[in-house]
Parts: structure tokens; sequence; C-alpha cells
């Protein structure tokens, strides 16, 4: 993608709508566009016939990889994709993109995801994963478009932490383990005092963790997939993690953004859990994800120096360094999604089996074609 593709869409549009003609519009505006959920969340809603607009960080390198497929050049006729360079840590850009968008929905998707890195660079992710919560929502006030906007907030299931109850629900009492955690139970918060306060609809998606071939490459089901993968290309001989006794409750990201959109869809605004309602070990993510190349993990020795060997060959394939082990774990994330079903209509699609299938699978023909979509 040259430049001039983020050239900025320069007439006001809704400015001079009534109430109802500006509603009648589909004008979506997305940030973390560049990632996972960002990218299916466009696919999703350029299907659905909305013109979407997505918040993009200038970078030195390539960071369009998973929006490439769905973008056309500005010049073309019918473009309904078009991107805005910003950050969430600058006020006057997201005043700027959204008083120039005018958007009827706004997705807040853009964040520093990594649980890990967060300890690393926890002002940062506080900056961008609180703040810039905050920064959006005014950035619609400030634009005066607080009855005209849906907003829908990227929340997490790392709200919850430390087990409390499970199954985790929207009334399960919040416990984060995380500088990330605890960032995102202020972008929580913000969002309910907005809709309390302005009368903002504005909702919170508590998502379990939702993965797929997208998925950055280090988070642990990627991390997995791709070395699985390469492992059986010939490319790679030892795969090193961290807690592999970790339960998650892993659904495919694509069922995931329809759930957001449909968030948006409602009479009222309301917070709601998105989640399959199984959790599995990430040590059970590995075994299933060697079966899918044919291979079984046997395991031996305990904590560190527990080491996974293939069973036909004997060749040691996943041994645990410590230096993936997090500050403090959430260590069983298992979320009800009942209220998200009975309320929404909405289910998750994608089987458990089915994700650890695709998601090898693409990373051994992306490896094949020496190429990787991420
Ligand atoms: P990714 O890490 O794949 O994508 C994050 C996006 O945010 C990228 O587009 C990234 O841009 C952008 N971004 C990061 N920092 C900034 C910044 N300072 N200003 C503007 N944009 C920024 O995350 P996912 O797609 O997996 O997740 C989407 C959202 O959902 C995140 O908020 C995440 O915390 C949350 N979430 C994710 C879950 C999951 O399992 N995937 C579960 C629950 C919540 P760039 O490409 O340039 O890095
Ligand atoms: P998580 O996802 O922290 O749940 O956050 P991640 O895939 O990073 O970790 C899941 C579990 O796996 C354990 N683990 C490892 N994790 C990584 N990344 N790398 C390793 O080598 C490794 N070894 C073991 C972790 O300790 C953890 O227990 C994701 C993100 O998408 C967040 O943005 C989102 O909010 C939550 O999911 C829901």
């Amino acid at each position: 993608m040259s430049e001039s593709v983020f050239a900025p869409v320069t007439i006001l549009r809704g400015s001079s709508l009534s109430l109802e003609e500006y509603k009648a519009r589909k004008v979506a505006l997305v940030t973390g566009v560049t990632g996972q959920d960002g990218s299916y969340l466009t696919e999703f809603l350029l299907k659905k016939g909305y013109e979407v607009h997505g918040i993009i960080r200038r970078s030195s390198s390539f960071n369009t990889g998973r929006i490439e497929h769905i973008y056309k050049d500005q010049h073309e006729q019918g473009v309904k994709f078009f991107l805005h360079y910003g950050d969430m840590t600058d006020s006057t850009c997201l005043v700027h993109i959204i008083s120039q968008v005018q958007p009827t929905e706004v997705y807040n998707l853009a964040a520093q995801s990594h649980v890990k890195v967060s300890f690393d660079m926890s002002e940062y992710t506080g900056d961008v994963d609180a703040l810039g919560t905050l920064r959006l929502l005014d950035a619609i006030r400030t634009s005066g478009l607080t009855d005209r906007v849906r907003f829908y907030q990227a929340s997490t299931s790392e709200l919850y932490g430390k087990v409390v109850e499970t199954p985790q629900k929207e009334t399960t009492p919040f416990y984060p383990r995380s500088p990330y955690g605890v960032a995102k139970l202020y972008g929580y918060w913000i969002v309910v005092n907005y809709r309390e306060s302005y009368g903002m609809y504005a909702c919170n998606g508590i998502l379990f963790n939702h993965e797929s071939p997208r998925r950055g490459r280090t988070f642990v089901t990627r991390k997995i997939s791709r070395a699985v993968a390469d492992i059986h290309l010939g490319r790679q001989e030892c795969l090193y993690l961290g807690n592999i006794d970790a339960k998650r409750d892993w659904g495919h990201a694509r069922d995931y953004v329809e759930g957001m959109w449909l968030m948006l869809q409602q009479d009222t605004p309301e917070d709601f859990v998105l989640a399959t309602g199984e959790t599995h070990t990430v040590r059970s993510f590995i075994e299933k994800a060697f079966a899918v190349t044919g291979r079984k993990i046997v395991w031996e020795g305990h904590g560190v120096n527990e080491i996974g060997k293939d069973a036909d060959t004997g060749k040691v394939r996943v041994r645990i360094d410590p230096k993936y082990f997090r500050p403090a774990e959430v260590e069983l994330l298992l979320g009800d999604p009942t209220k998200a079903h009975k309320k929404m209509g909405w289910k998750r699609k994608v089987t458990y089996d089915e994700l650890v299938t695709e998601m090898v699978v693409a990373d051994i023909e992306g490896g094949l074609n020496n190429d990787t979509f991420n």
C-alpha cells in the first residue's frame, strides 16, 4: 500500500443530517483495524454493506498484512474501506478522525494486547488501553456525536484474572492479574460511566480468548501452530514455552466479531460475555496441534524440567523456558455465554478441534508458500 491510500475523507457528511437520517447510515470506525479482530470485523462489516474506516499506526515496516486482501485503491469506484493515520495516544487525531468520518458505530479494538508484554511496558499499556479508551469516548463527545454513535469496547476475560467463580459471567467480580488487565478494567468502567453519565449507547464485550490463523505469532496458540508446522516441514527442532498448565476458553475470532456487531444492534446497550463454555490446557492445545501432523507427544519430567517427546522418534519437541512465565498468572478461564445466547442469539460455530486444525493447516500451507498471513 502506498501512502496515498490514506488520503482523508474531506466532507463532513453527517453534519447537516437529522438524527434519523444520520443513524440510517451505516458507517463504522474501527480502531485496531490491522489486528486479528480488526481484519475479521472489517470483512464482516463490508459484507453487511457498511462503509468502514480504520485507524492505522504509522510504522517503518508493513503492518497491513491482515487487511491487504480487502483493501482497494481509493481511486477505484465504489470503494467502501478507508484508512486514516492515528494513534490511541493522540487525542487531537482521534477528534479529527471522528469529526471527519462521522461514524454511526465505533469499535475500539486498538490495544497493546499482549499480557506478558504489559509487565514490561506497563505505563504504555495503561496509556493506550485505559486512557486511549477515554480519549476515544471524549472525541465522540467533543465532535457532538454522543447521541449518534454506538460504541463497542474490546473488554476481556483478563478482567476476571484470579479465579473468584467459574464459569465466569457478566456478574462475576473482577480481579485482574496484569498491567494489561488493570488497564482494561479502567476501559471497562469508563465505558459504563459514559453510558450512565451521558446516555451513550456504549457496550463492553467481555471476550474470552479467540484465535485464528491471523493471530499474532507471540500468542500461545499461534506460537504452537507455527512451531508444529515448522517442525513438520523440517525447519524447527523444538518449541519453548512457559506455563503449559494454564487453561483457556478458546474460540474462533470470526465467530466473535459477529458478536461485537450484534451488541451494537440491540435496543439498549448492555455488556456481554462471549465464550465457548469449554476450557482446555495449553498442554492439550500442543497435543492436538501435533496430532494434526500425525505426531503423538508424550510427557516426561516435572516443572521446568518437563519435556514433550515425539512418541515415534523420541526427539524432544517441547521444552519449558521460565522466561515465558508471567509475574502473576491467570490460571483458569472458562466463560458462560448464556446471556449472549439468550438475548442476541449468539453462539460460537467453530469447535476447539476445528480451530486447532485450521491454524496448523494454515501454517503448513503458509510455510509451504514461504508466506505467512500475519
Ligand atoms: P491485536 O494485537 O492483533 O491487534 C491490536 C491492534 O491495535 C493492532 O491493529 C494494533 O496496531 C493496534 N494498536 C496497538 N497500539 C495502538 C495504538 N497506540 N494506537 C492505535 N492502534 C494501536 O489484538 P486482537 O485483534 O487479538 O484483539 C483486539 C482487541 O480485543 C484488543 O483490544 C484486545 O486487547 C482485545 N481482546 C482480544 C482477545 C483475543 O483473544 N484476541 C480477547 C479479549 C479482548 P499494529 O498492527 O500497528 O500493531
Ligand atoms: P492471554 O494469551 O495471556 O490469555 O491473552 P496468550 O496466548 O499470550 O497466553 C495464554 C496462556 O498461555 C501461557 N503460555 C504462553 N503464552 C505465550 N504468549 N507464550 C508462551 O510461550 C507461553 N507458554 C505458556 C500463558 O502463560 C497464558 O496462561 C490473550 C490476549 O489476546 C489478550 O489481549 C486477551 O485479552 C486475552 O487473551 C483474553
